[in-house]
């Protein structure tokens, strides 16, 4: 559905399992109501606010839909669920998540759903592989671009970009179960 929908950019992360299959996995199973127009490098990042956890491996994406924004949010928390996340220790070790980063156009101030993402420009594995697909695209809340965002928070420590190429086309991704 090109040109009819709204661009919406994504977080991706995961640091359980078979990591970069489980970002292949959701971007695959997004195609169902949304379509892909820009994809980030993958990045190896240091788990941030729970420390006794592995790893992630952090990207974002974006997409165009003509779902609203509640929908939205429902159907990537149902992708979610497919793949077998299982939430319990608040930003504790997950199979995949999937965040809604910024909206063009939008900002949302619900209970369930805040757009932009309010701890986006804190964080180094969010901004890093956002600032690659959007860096010109402005912050509704500060007037700022992402590259600036980006470049305010300093030295990276902990977030390293992978020289992967196409990432998303290395293996097949797995079906989701039902
Ligand atoms: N997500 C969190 C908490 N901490 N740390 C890294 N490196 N990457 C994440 O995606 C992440 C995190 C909560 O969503
Ligand atoms: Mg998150
Ligand atoms: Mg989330």
């Amino acid at each position: 559905m090109p040109g009819d929908g709204s661009r919406v950019c994504l977080g991706l992360g995961s640091n359980l399992g078979e990591k970069q299959r489980n970002l292949q996995c959701a971007v695959n199973a997004m195609g169902a109501f949304a379509t892909l127009r820009a994809v980030s490098s993958l990045y190896r990042t240091a788990p941030v606010g729970y420390l006794q956890q592995d790893w992630f491996l952090n990207a974002a994406v974006m997409v165009e839909t003509a779902l609203a924004p509640v929908e939205l949010l429902r159907a990537l928390l149902e992708v979610e669920q497919r793949m077998g996340r299982v939430r319990d220790i608040r930003n504790g070790p997950r199979l995949i998540d999937l965040d809604i980063l910024l909206w063009e156009g939008l900002q949302v101030d619900d209970e369930d759903l805040q757009v932009p993402h309010p701890r986006l420009v804190e964080r180094h594995f969010v901004l890093a592989p956002l600032a690659e697909i959007v860096p010109e695209w402005i912050h509704p809340g500060t007037g700022r671009t992402i590259a600036a965002h980006l470049q305010a928070l300093g030295v990276a420590e902990g977030v390293e970009r992978l020289a992967l190429g196409a990432w998303l086309e290395d293996q097949p991704a797995p079906r989701m179960a039902r």
